[in-house]
């Protein structure tokens, strides 16, 4: 069966996409926490952080360097926060990996 984000990514749901290029996509999130709320979601189905593997290293390079440049095209000028939930405690609900960009207003430290 098919994730919630390979719906997205094979356009059977909507979302509003930021960017997109052949390893992953970049969406405004449903739920936003922040003004700007982006999720970056790579086409490769990694259920969660911890399952990804050495040969999945460039690819999560790059979700990191396309959520860097999202901010960037996004003009995130005061600063930004990168989230990865893993597992239950971690908080994910989605089990397709994805990278929380967060800005838009100051965020708090320690996190919820
Ligand atoms: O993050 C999963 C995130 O996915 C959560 O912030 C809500 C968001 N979400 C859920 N459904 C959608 C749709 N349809 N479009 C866009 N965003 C969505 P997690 O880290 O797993 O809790």
């Amino acid at each position: 069966m098919k994730t919630l984000f390979e719906r997205i990514i094979d356009r059977e749901i909507p979302a509003k996409i930021e960017y997109e290029d052949d390893l992953c996509l970049a969406i405004h999130d449903i739920e936003p926490q922040a003004p700007t709320h982006i999720l970056v979601v790579p086409k490769q189905v990694i259920p969660r952080i911890a399952e990804a593997n050495s040969d999945q290293q460039a690819l999560l390079g790059h979700l990191l360097l396309t959520a860097s440049s999202v901010a960037e095209q996004l003009q995130l000028v005061g600063g930004y926060r990168i989230v990865i939930n893993n597992g239950k405690n971690g908080g994910e609900t989605v089990p397709h990996l994805h990278v929380h960009l967060l800005g838009g207003r100051p965020m708090a430290w320690p996190p919820g």
